[in-house]
């Protein structure tokens, strides 16, 4: 094909027309909005990720069909690029350009002009492999995106109902197939086995640890929670909770990372469930996000939020980077968002260099990636580890010279297969969470008291602009509106270890505020009086405002 195949496209096209009154942007996570108006967008994206795949000669390109831990009603695509990130910024434009072309006709308009512009060889084959959560509307929306991958003739593997970092992990697995950088067996199997075997060499000869309670949100990563519980047996027992992937409903519902985070408390269909001093950790829906917590004596909840991930896995690989006698030659970094509590940042900037950029995980992820271990987690518990490739060819070649040294190196080499470099885990972090712990004979207290988080809130502003919001300082300060900043500044002043934000969300249509501070009321104080400020300088309509907005 030289050309682009015009009479197909028109064809399958007329069937997936977009909807006149709607606008679709490609966000910091793909396409996202209700299920049931996604269709056009679908198609569509199958026909650019066939382009994609064009466009880098011949490689698979992923697609994820998810809206992770949004109501079940909503749902949304994202792309992934070869070796398993994120797509590649400029693209996101071009997608949301292809999305909003009004007709079939400016959609084969736009498709040709793009084509042209991006210098796309249509001659080049197209792959890709692609894959759902469990969302009801999901069927449906494959069956839009098999149309558009029909229309450009596209090469596509249909990875099922999974996990967005086991596609994540195919993707990357298929490209590097047969070469010296191979990532994995390309199938979920393949990936189960990777990790799981590893994890087992890790934590032998180390005491069983007490049950871990797995909240599933009721979505996709059940399935890959039971195949790991089986897979792993006694290396670490497994309660599963929140598995039910069928009754309408209750994906995400009162459940999952995403509730545990924002509204800092026990799903309460784990009540039962946890006892005492036990760990639980909550995955959302498409396991791609992890939060831990546990019950303190006194039945009160704790959570162990990415910020405590990302110091509990960074001070662990720091510690066997030494042991290993490569503390010269293998640097750790950690890489946050302004998200991150200002104890976690505290107690990561006096040991490790740290790095602040906006929100969203391909900033994390570039960021880290200029460590030789990068270590990088958003508060909400997504992140990883990324380890360069010169550091894992020092792993592989370095000579240890003691019975220690070499223990602490195979424990590296280990731990680069457990983890997921290509995305945030859930599982795959989680898993390392329980090497980590069963290293140091940690419990959730002990964990817990690394530092102390700064009690925070978040809350959000419903304005009728958030354009006009605009940050600089990795999001932690506002240039527009003119003046805002300077009386966040003078309110931020009068609070005891006070630090507050403001930024445009990026998956919805709000302004985001956050606050920390000592105590709990003041941090709640003082997000809302910020609130208060936004709410007031938009020209939002003053009977709407929230009554806690001070
Ligand atoms: C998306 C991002 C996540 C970010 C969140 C912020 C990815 C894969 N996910 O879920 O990293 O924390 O958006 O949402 O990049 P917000 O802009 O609405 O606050
Ligand atoms: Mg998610």
């Amino acid at each position: 094909m030289s050309t682009l195949p015009v009479e197909a496209i028109r064809v399958l096209a007329d069937r997936h027309p977009k909807p006149s009154s709607l606008k679709f942007q490609y966000g910091t996570a793909g396409f996202r909005t209700l299920g049931n108006s996604l269709d056009s967008v679908m198609f569509r994206v199958g026909i650019l990720a066939g382009l994609r795949s064009k466009k880098l000669d011949g490689k698979t390109i992923g697609v994820m069909v998810t809206a992770s831990h949004n109501p079940e009603a909503d749902n949304g695509v994202k792309l992934v690029d070869p070796r398993g990130e994120m797509l590649e910024a400029a693209w996101e434009g071009h997608a949301t350009v292809l999305a909003n072309a009004p007709s079939t006709d400016a959609f084969l308009e736009a498709l040709e002009g793009f084509v042209k512009a991006a210098k796309i060889d249509l001659s080049k084959p197209s792959k890709v492999v692609y894959a759902r959560d469990t969302r009801p509307s999901g069927p449906a929306l494959v069956a839009a995106l098999e149309d558009g991958f029909k229309a450009l003739n596209v090469d596509a593997r249909n990875a099922g109902v999974t996990t967005t970092p086991i596609l994540h992990y195919l993707v990357r697995s298929i490209n590097t197939k047969g070469t010296k950088d191979a990532y994995g067996e390309d199938s979920e199997e393949g990936y189960i086995n990777k990790i799981s075997t590893a994890f087992k060499k890790l934590v032998a000869g180390k005491p069983a640890s007490p049950p871990l309670i797995i909240d599933c949100a009721n979505g996709v990563g059940a399935k890959a929670a039971a195949e790991f519980a089986k897979v792993l047996g006694d290396a670490l027992p497994i309660t599963l909770v929140n598995t039910d992937t069928t009754t309408p409903g209750v994906l995400n519902h009162q459940c999952g990372a995403d509730f545990v985070k924002t509204q800092q408390k026990l799903p309460p269909s784990l009540a039962s469930h946890l006892k005492p001093g036990q760990r639980a950790c909550s995955l959302d829906g498409d396991a791609d996000r992890l939060m831990y917590f546990y019950l303190d004596e006194r039945g009160q909840f704790h959570m162990l939020d990415g910020d405590k991930i990302a110091a509990l896995v960074a001070a662990f690989i720091v510690e066997l980077v030494k042991a290993a006698g490569l503390e010269e030659k293998v640097r750790v970094g950690i890489v946050q968002t302004a998200y991150a509590n200002g104890g976690s940042t505290k107690y990561l900037t006096e040991r490790l260099p740290v790095k602040c950029v906006p929100t969203g995980v391909k900033h994390l992820h570039h960021a880290a990636e200029h460590y030789d271990v990068g270590v990088y987690f958003e508060a909400n518990g997504h992140g990883t580890v990324l380890f360069s490739p010169e550091t894992q060819r020092i792993l592989a070649e370095h000579q240890p010279s003691t019975p220690a040294q070499s223990t602490a190196i195979t424990h590296l080499i280990n731990i680069v297969q457990v983890i997921n470099q290509t995305v945030g885990d859930a599982l795959s972090d989680m898993l390392l969470v329980e090497v980590v712990l069963a290293h140091k004979s940690y419990n959730g207290y002990e964990w817990d008291s690394l530092y102390e988080d700064l009690p925070n809130r978040l809350v959000k502003v419903v304005v009728p602009d958030r354009t006009i919001f605009k940050t600089e300082d990795a999001e932690r300060r506002l240039v527009s509106p003119p003046g805002l900043q300077a009386r966040i500044d003078d309110l931020v002043r009068k609070y005891a270890s006070g630090r507050a934000f403001v930024r445009p969300s990026g998956t919805e249509d709000v302004v985001r505020v956050y606050a920390e501070a000592r105590v709990r009321a003041q941090a709640d104080e003082l997000a809302f009086r910020v609130a208060g400020i936004v709410y007031d300088e938009t020209g939002a309509d003053p009977t709407q405002r929230p009554a806690e907005f001070l």
